[in-house]
């Protein structure tokens, strides 16, 4: 195994806490069981839109086999771990006033109470693209303005059943990604194209959702904070996880500097200005204003400020490329003006290996958005052609030990440099279910067998590269060192 990188010195990893992702749909499996309704993540996949007529309908089964993957956490050091809960595993019927599912809730209990005994810190995302399908059916999802209460609501259950155990709350994974291409484009569940207007109304009404989620989580009447459970949950953070791809102008011309900036603003801009500033950036509600929505000076007030952490999902870096005439274009490549590729390509068509945009992007974040902390909540690739390789073979991936020594190399570079960020999460634990790519891509740092009948787990050389340098040497969660009055686990 290599080294670790050498802008990584051990006081820096022992002071980071490192982690692991995943997300339900993606992990879970038991789709129809303990009282699950589908998602719109079933629907599409039941209904064939995924490669290879791949589904989540068992998955890596981490609905039955959470006990072993916390196991093989804790033997490889991780004590920080990321997950979605699943919106219609807890409310089957998804909206405000529906009943709660015990069977959900049992479940979500024992895997938490299983990776705190296992010494691993929970670090809870509420939604992570499974919509409950009933919402989408009934005022299509994150279109209608009746999804602001029913994720408050959906929130709230989780704060009152999970709040003594779980302090760490991500109310979006990846904003970006749910209105562009779930509802925008329509590429990913539903899979129905609402459009430059649809996806904007997506983007207002999660916004709205999440400053509400935020408010409730820390202005919670003194009468509620008298139940236990409730007041340990007051004590922990509320952020979002977004989503950004580096941009580099092509050129050092005028044009192109500014489409880069411009693109940044348009794709992270977009959710990052409102949440720290309290309104959309200026560009985007010129170049989008047709169709953009706008805030009302409370909404406004609501917002701004409305985090306590800020995660980002990176994954890669692109060139951009402006027009003379047209302030709001932004062309993206990724070969540079001689040619040459901006990195190795990995398995999925929109990755490469750029690890210097990996500090670019942070020290960008850092100087226009000054976050108290930051928290990468996903980083990792896809190796070339992993999934048509025998097991041996697939678990020495030097394609993703090289990934994640170049950007750790630079995320500790940043560090260095005064980026508040303080905790890491590798994507993903496991190979699991790619979304339209079904099995087909693997951003595993453990194998999975899916042609096993026991899905069987493999830690592959990024996984122990990461253990060795990473996991292992990290701060601790300091799992169960809280929560005064607070119901023990
Ligand atoms: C993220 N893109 O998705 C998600 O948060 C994960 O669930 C997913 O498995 C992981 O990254 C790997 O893809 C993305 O097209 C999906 O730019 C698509 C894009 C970016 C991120």
């Amino acid at each position: 195994l290599p080294d670790a990188p050498a802008m990584c010195p051990l006081e820096m990893r022992k002071n980071t806490r490192w982690g692991v992702a995943t997300a339900s749909y993606q992990v879970e499996g038991g789709w129809n069981l303990g009282g699950r309704t589908p998602s719109v993540w079933d629907t599409f996949s039941h209904a064939g839109f995924i490669k290879n007529n791949d589904t989540g309908d068992v998955a890596c089964d981490m609905y039955h086999k959470y006990p072993q993957d916390f196991k093989l956490m804790r033997e490889l050091g991780i004590k920080h771990y990321r997950f979605s809960f699943s919106w219609n595993r807890i409310l089957p019927q998804g909206g405000k006033g529906t009943p709660v599912n015990p069977e959900g809730i049992a479940f979500y209990n024992s895997l938490i109470n299983e990776m705190i005994a296992n010494n691993i810190r929970p670090y809870a995302t509420i939604f992570h693209w499974d919509l409950p399908q009933v919402l989408q059916d009934k005022y299509q999802g994150l279109i209608g303005e009746e999804f602001i209460a029913d994720f408050v609501n959906y929130a709230n259950v989780l704060f009152e059943n999970f709040g003594d155990r779980i302090r760490d709350w991500m109310t979006f994974n990846e904003p970006w990604v749910t209105c562009v291409l779930q509802y925008g484009q329509g590429v990913f569940a539903p899979g129905i194209p609402m459009g430059d207007e649809g996806m904007y109304k997506c983007g207002h009404n999660l916004l709205r959702a999440h400053a509400k989620t935020y408010q409730l989580y820390h202005k919670v009447p003194q009468a509620k904070l008298d139940n236990v459970t409730f007041a340990d949950a007051a004590r922990g953070k509320v952020g979002i996880a977004l989503n950004i791809e580096y941009l580099e102008p092509l050129t050092e011309a005028k044009e192109d500097v500014a489409a880069a900036n411009y693109g940044l603003e348009k794709n992270l801009g977009w959710f990052a200005d409102p949440l720290f500033f309290g309104d959309y950036p200026a560009s985007l509600k010129s170049c989008a204003k047709d169709v953009l929505p706008s805030f009302t000076a409370e909404e406004s007030k609501l917002l701004k400020g409305s985090l306590d952490f800020l995660g980002i999902n990176f994954y890669t870096g692109k060139f951009a490329k402006g027009s003379a005439t047209d302030k709001c274009s932004v062309e993206t490549r990724e070969q540079d003006v001689n040619g040459k590729d901006i990195g190795p390509l990995a398995e999925s068509s929109w990755l490469r290996v750029v690890p210097w945009s990996f500090y670019k992007l942070l020290k960008y974040v850092q100087s226009r958005y000054d976050p108290k902390q930051i928290i990468i909540t996903e980083n990792g690739v896809s190796a070339p052609k992993e999934d048509s390789m025998s097991v041996q073979q697939a678990i020495r991936d030097d394609f993703r030990v090289n990934y994640y020594k170049g950007y750790l190399d630079y995320l500790c570079k940043a560090i260095s440099e005064g980026v508040k960020v303080n905790t890491y999460f590798a994507w993903s634990f496991m190979d699991n279910f790619e979304w339209r790519e079904g099995y087909s891509q693997r951003f595993g740092i453990n194998h999975v067998d899916f042609d096993s009948p026991e899905l069987t787990r493999t830690t592959k050389d990024s996984g122990k590269f990461l253990s060795k340098h990473f996991f292992r040497v990290g701060r601790g969660g300091g799992v169960g060192a809280r929560r005064p009055g607070g119901r023990k686990p």
